[in-house]
């Protein structure tokens, strides 16, 4: 099974843990604990494919860039999360995409922009033609979301694999590779419980997460 190599950004607060938690387990986490580094696999059909997700749910701290250079070389497909509440968390996003672009070294880079907290419609300060705008900028996708009410929030994900998948289609060469790893969790019968996306999309309920609270690296 292809394997997807997302990571998460943007500022502090923004929603990028309550987002990737909501697409992955279906629940709304209404605390606040900042991150220091998450990741999430979670299979999805997209397309009728069959998709491994692995998601890197980054800080949106200063003090913890320094793996940034790492991930951002690493991934594949990039969610780019402003909250439509704080202008500053639209406005750090300018820099951010510009060191992935150097990073990766090429301006053609899956991506999406996203402007969450769009429940919060009375403390809203970024405009929606305003986030249209940067994307339209950037060729770059966008959505407004709620991580809360789960507006948007596997149309996400799905848009970035089949940006990724224009980008580089499937392979079907593939010896066996791989097959043991995806038919392994296909098999499982607690996966069986689908829920589906609203473009139709099937996601399943298979998925690990591993917390890196310790401050330890994960490599994608
Ligand atoms: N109303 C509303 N609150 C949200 C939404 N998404 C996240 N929040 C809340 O905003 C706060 C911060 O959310 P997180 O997901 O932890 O933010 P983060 O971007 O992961 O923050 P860092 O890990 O520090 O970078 C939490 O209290 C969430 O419950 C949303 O869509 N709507
Ligand atoms: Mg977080």
């Amino acid at each position: 099974m292809r394997e997807y190599k997302i990571v998460v950004l943007g500022s502090g607060g923004v929603g990028k843990s309550a987002l990737t938690v909501q697409f992955v387990q279906g629940l709304f986490v209404e605390k606040y604990d900042p991150t220091i580094e998450d990741s999430y696999r979670k299979q999805v059909e997209v397309d009728g494919q069959q998709c491994m997700l692995e998601i890197l749910d980054t800080a949106g701290t200063e003090q913890f860039t320094a793996m940034r250079d790492l991930y951002m070389k690493n991934g594949q497909g990039f969610v780019l999360v402003y909250s439509i509440t704080a202008q500053s968390t639209y406005n750090d996003l300018v820099d951010l995409r510009d060191t992935i672009l150097k990073v990766k070294d090429t301006a053609d880079v899956p991506m999406i922009l996203v402007g969450n907290k769009c429940d919060l419609e009375d403390e809203r300060v970024v405009g929606k033609e305003v986030g249209q705008t940067l994307a339209r900028n950037w060729g770059s996708t966008f959505l407004e979301t709620s991580a809360k009410q789960k507006i948007n929030v596997n149309e996400i994900f799905f848009d970035l694999v089949r940006q990724i998948n224009k980008r580089a289609p499937v392979n079907k060469d593939k010896k066996s590779k791989g097959k043991n790893a995806g038919q392994g969790s296909n098999s499982n019968p607690s996966v069986s419980s689908a829920k589906m996306g609203n473009d139709g999309l099937q996601t399943d309920s298979s998925n690990q997460h591993s917390s890196n609270n310790k401050g330890c690296c994960i490599l994608l």
